[in-house]
């Protein structure tokens, strides 16, 4: 495999622009025939060729300005067609043949049960028709699109439909214009048998906007939560950005082969199933949760990527960090601000904190890349949004909005650059922002180490910061960023103390202190004894904080500090030093015993009843495995795994009598709520049920059973069902059994089912996966289903996977061989597990790369599994 990367600084402007761009789709059974016509303009007269890209293409006709064109005034390649010596200006007509119906890649025009629908970011686009497949190009779209009428009624693609017909031979067309000049990455098609829910919405100037959500048909019934997420989620835009929606109609379509979540094409979302559909049966509180994000995420898209877009790819995370923070706060908005946060972070020290002390770590704007595809990562996306958080951290609110706006006066209808991003903050609110562009450039979580020191002479409390960087593959020295730290300080009773920095002369609350250098120390005076400092207050930078509080401190912050995600953190902290401890202990050869701190907190935790129940969930959930396992220089997999199941039951059997006081305590009766105080009832409920379930007592096993089946919604159902099978209760199998014959025609229901296996720690899980890969309702072709088993096992079962004896990894290879070949970009992903090999201990280290090595030997391989494997044996 020879792959070339592409460069950020190889960027050059378009030598060609394109105008206008008018699409004919003639949609069949064998072959699909695509006709365009492109407005082309020469930007730079030195060029004296046309480069368009196209991959996949049997081309079948070409004309400049309507004459065919000469043999010899042209070139086509595997992935260009080359024009030589075109005019200043001109229409090119192309006509080419593809083949959606034989597409397993799901990228350009492919078919999902049936249906048509397209997928074109980032480079799809060219497996459509000859273009210039970048997003710096951007062109107004007209496109008909023609089918047979019985088998595709419905004909969408983005813009508004402006006309319709029939022809002679039973099928039908009809014309979409699409009046916003756009990249072709954001260009979609779908065609199909589909039902629809419609509903209105009614923009804050008084137009009417039409609200369409198609599906199966069957799945009607499954559009209502995603419909209201939508409505919400345009009132939110419109009253915390100002942002309102432009086009008349905006359609939503649910496809169950998706490589992703979703896309925010314009004016026609194409969607997972797994974002659209849900009914309180057959999701989760966390599915209606994840809907309602992905929906407004998809909507915000609207103005942030598809109004204002990027320059290139390297600008990804402009649009993706932005509309992710965008799409937190307003989950933040609609649901449990504290919990919210909490998942976020949660999320980016289990995912991205290990991507960047890795081989794959790249910055936020990575520099370079082999295939782009690769690049929609979890450091683009969720380290970019909270590099986004950050200006709004330092720069307030207010001064935030301020900053939008001026991008959206500056940049509407361009595609732009993190800079420009960046300039946009910093003159709207007369900053210079240059030290903070570093969160783009360098790679790695910087650690953040705080020490207090009071003097109670001087009535004054210095707290020294020190920040540094990890070297990473593209620096190994890093300059000090630009870290702003939200800091409060507590006295003994728990009160927050006024705060007054040496060079003030009036004191404030918590706020905002900005370290720019690498050690800094801040001195506060008139404080009256020594306090205890809660820092990074909100997570306000993603960084490691390090810090020595004690025991009594942690427990202290824990139930008293006002910032709500540092009480979590402060049980998180303790839960890891817990953990830790136990493996440090056993190393000594001695026996495990429950640390009498834990039981502490969770004794307090247990009896209080003023917390909100979300955030008690939270606290009283142990530190993950991922999170554990990054805290350790070389990770000791069957270790973390047992103390962690060790203090589950410990905590169990020495709290028994309050977690089961707290089942029967927060027990919801009456119909399904998906309110805030309901979701967090059912979650600190099954947490409880979680620690009680370690036990295996008959009694349990009742609870569970009865849970399972008298529960009229799937959040207590498959709470139930993942500890039966996990366990050893005796019904477990036929359990496993009648949730399936009961579900098995809810295929996201039988996503959760695959997953639910897939993470069982029981010895014979791998062999158990091998057999599921051969049931009726696995299908290698649909990401979905790999996701859930084969996803869910590598990437959420340790103990299995990383099993000694290498069969884990065997299994995983096996996948990407079988994977590769069909889909590329879900094979890619799924290799993630083995790229962090550095971490593990000489044996699996030998196996991991053992692994990869025999991947890199494949013949045929695509440059997206080539990219990850390489890089990660260099790294
Ligand atoms: N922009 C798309 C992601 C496309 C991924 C292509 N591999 C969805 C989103 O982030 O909203
Ligand atoms: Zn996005």
């Amino acid at each position: 495999m020879t792959a070339s990367a592409v460069l950020l600084k190889d960027y050059r402007a378009p030598a060609f622009l394109i105008d206008q761009v008018e699409l004919r789709f003639e949609l069949g059974e064998t072959g699909t025939r695509v006709s365009s016509r492109l407005q082309l303009r020469r930007q730079d007269s030195a060029i004296d060729a046309l480069h368009l890209h196209g991959e996949q293409l049997e081309l079948l006709g070409l004309t400049l300005d309507d004459k065919p064109l000469p043999a010899h005034r042209y070139q086509v390649t595997a992935d260009t067609l080359t024009l030589f010596d075109p005019p200043a200006q001109f229409t090119l007509g192309v006509e080419t043949l593809i083949h959606p119906e034989l597409n397993t890649a799901l990228e350009g025009l492919y078919k999902s049960s049936g249906n048509f629908c397209t997928q074109c970011e980032p480079e799809g686009f060219r497996k459509i028709t000859y273009y210039l497949d970048r997003p710096d190009v951007m062109a107004r779209f007209t496109t008909t699109v023609v089918a047979e009428r019985e088998r595709y009624p419905m004909l969408l693609s983005n813009g508004n439909p402006v006309e319709r017909g029939e022809l002679a031979d039973g099928r039908h067309w009809v014309r979409w214009e699409d009046p916003f000049p756009k990249p072709s990455y954001l260009f979609a098609l779908v065609a199909g048998d589909l039902g629809c829910v419609r509903d209105q919405f009614v923009t804050r100037s008084g137009r009417t906007v039409a609200l369409e959500i198609y599906t199966e048909h069957d799945k009607v019934d499954q559009c209502a939560h995603a419909m209201a997420s939508l409505k919400k989620a345009m009132r939110w835009d419109e009253e915390r950005f100002g942002l309102e929606y432009d086009l008349d109609i905006y359609m939503i379509v649910a496809v169950s082969d998706f490589n992703m979540g979703a896309m925010e094409n314009k004016g026609l979302n194409v969607f997972n199933t797994k974002f659209v559909l849900a009914r309180p049966d057959t999701a989760t509180d966390a599915d209606f949760l994840g809907i309602e994000s992905v929906i407004a995420h998809e909507y915000f898209h609207n103005w942030t990527g598809n109004r204002v877009t990027c320059r290139d790819w390297f600008q990804l995370s402009l649009k993706e960090g932005l509309t992710v923070f965008r799409d937190q706060e307003f989950s933040a908005d609609m649901n449990s601000a504290a919990v919210a946060r909490i998942d976020d972070v949660r999320n980016l020290r289990a995912l991205q904190f290990p991507q960047d002390a890795g081989p794959l770590a790249h910055p936020v704007r990575p520099e370079s890349y082999i295939e782009i595809n690769n690049f929609y990562t979890v450091t683009v996306y969720e380290k970019g949004a909270e590099v986004v958080r950050m200006y709004q951290t330092l720069l307030g609110r207010e001064g935030f909005r301020k900053g939008m706006d001026l991008y959206f006066q500056r940049h509407d209808g361009q595609a732009v650059t993190c800079e420009d991003f960046c300039a946009a903050m910093a003159d709207a609110n007369g900053r210079d922002l240059s030290q903070f562009m570093r969160w783009y450039r360098q790679a790695g979580t910087p650690t953040l180490k705080a020490r207090g020191e009071y003097d109670a002479a001087q009535r004054r409390y210095t707290l020294h910061l020190a920040q540094s960087c990890p070297p990473t593959p593209e620096a190994a020295d890093k300059e000090p960023f630009l870290i702003p730290v939200a800091v409060g300080l507590l006295d003994r009773d728990g009160s927050e103390l006024p705060l007054r920095l040496s060079d003030e002369t009036a004191a404030t609350g918590a706020r905002v202190l900005e370290l720019t250098q690498a050690e800094q120390s801040f001195v506060f005076e008139d404080v009256p004894a020594a306090p205890v400092p809660s820092l990074l207050r909100g997570f306000s930078a993603p960084v490691k904080l390090v810090c020595d509080y004690s025991d009594e401190e942690l427990l202290f912050l824990a139930a008293h500090d006002s910032d709500t995600f540092n009480r979590w953190e402060a049980a998180q902290q303790l839960g890891v030093r817990a953990v830790l401890q136990l493996l440090a202990v056993r190393a000594e050869g001695h026996a495990w015993s429950l640390p009498s701190t834990l039981a502490e907190l969770f004794a307090r935790l247990l009896a209080d009843d003023s917390t909100d129940p979300a955030l008690l969930e939270q606290m009283l959930t142990l530190p993950s495995e991922a999170y554990l396992a990054e805290q350790m220089a070389v990770i000791d997999v069957d270790g973390l795994f047992a103390a962690r199941e060790f203090l589950r039951k410990g905590l169990a059997l020495h709290h028994r009598a309050a977690f089961n006081a707290l089942v029967e305590r927060l027990a919801v009766h009456g119909a399904y709520s998906l309110d805030g105080e309901a979701i967090g009832r059912r979650a600190l409920r099954n947490r409880c049920l979680d620690y009680l379930a370690s036990l295996e007592s008959a009694l349990v096993h009742t609870m569970l059973s009865r849970q399972l089946e008298s529960a009229d919604n799937m959040t207590e159902q498959l709470a139930a069902i993942t500890l039966i099978a996990h366990g050893e209760h005796p019904a477990r199998l036929a359990a496993l059994e009648s949730f399936y014959t009961r579900w098995q025609r809810e295929a996201l229901v039988v996503d959760k089912w695959f997953t639910l296996q897939a993470t069982s720690k029981r010895a014979d899980t791998l062999k158990h996966v091998c057999t599921l890969l051969q049931h009726p309702a696995f299908n290698l072709r649909n990401p979905n289903k790999v996701r859930a088993l084969v996803g869910a096992f590598c990437n959420n079962n340790a103990v299995r996977f990383h099993a000694a004896d290498g069969s884990g990894y065997a299994f995983l290879v096996e996948r990407i061989v079988e994977l590769d070949p069909l889909n590329p970009q879900i094979a890619a992903r799924l290799l993630g597990a083995l790229t962090r090999w550095r971490q593990y201990d000489a044996g699996r280290q030998a196996l991991m790369r053992g692994a990869l090595e025999r991947i890199l030997d494949l013949r045929g391989l695509s440059p997206d599994v080539f990219e990850i494997a390489s890089k990660a044996l260099a790294g």
